[in-house]
């Protein structure tokens, strides 16, 4: 379904205690979970979720990151297509200097390599993590 997505509060929002927070804006914006799993992620799990990225200097300190200690993994659903999209704009930008205040990231991170939150960047990413995360949901 187009209308759900893959979101993943990182080891360092659940070493913060920040889940409550992150899954709070996402249900007062008016998103709804499916699925939520505390989960320790395996190595292969890490790399194949950050694919795109293998060969990237920053590659390995990325998996090493996922892997540190729990996440909590989600599947979120939004009553039209795009949720992916309402998600990013709630995460902000990748880059922790262009996070906007009122964005998770833009309120809560202070470095690009710990930024709290995941969202799938596109209809094909999100149904790519979802079969990746949740294979039972499919
Ligand atoms: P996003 O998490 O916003 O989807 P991606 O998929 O481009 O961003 O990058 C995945 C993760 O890789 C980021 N959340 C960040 O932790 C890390 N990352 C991306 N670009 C860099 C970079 N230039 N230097 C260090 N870490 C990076």
């Amino acid at each position: 379904m187009t209308n759900r997505t893959f979101v993943m509060c990182k080891p360092d929002a659940v070493e913060r205690g920040l889940v409550g927070e992150i899954v709070g804006r996402l249900e007062r914006k008016g998103l709804r979970l499916v699925a939520a799993e505390l989960r320790s992620v395996p190595r292969d799990l890490a790399e194949e979720h950050y694919d795109e990225h293998r060969g990237k200097p920053f590659y390995g300190d990325l998996v090493d990151f996922l892997t540190r200690s729990p996440v909590l993994a989600m599947v979120v659903e939004g009553p039209e297509e795009g949720t992916w999209h309402l998600v990013r704009t709630l995460v902000g930008k990748t880059k922790v200097e262009d996070a906007q205040p009122g964005s998770i990231r833009g309120d809560f991170a202070t470095t690009t390599s710990e930024n709290l939150v995941h969202g799938s960047d596109g209809p094909e990413s999100a149904a790519r993590e979802l079969a990746l995360w949740f294979p039972g949901l499919i």
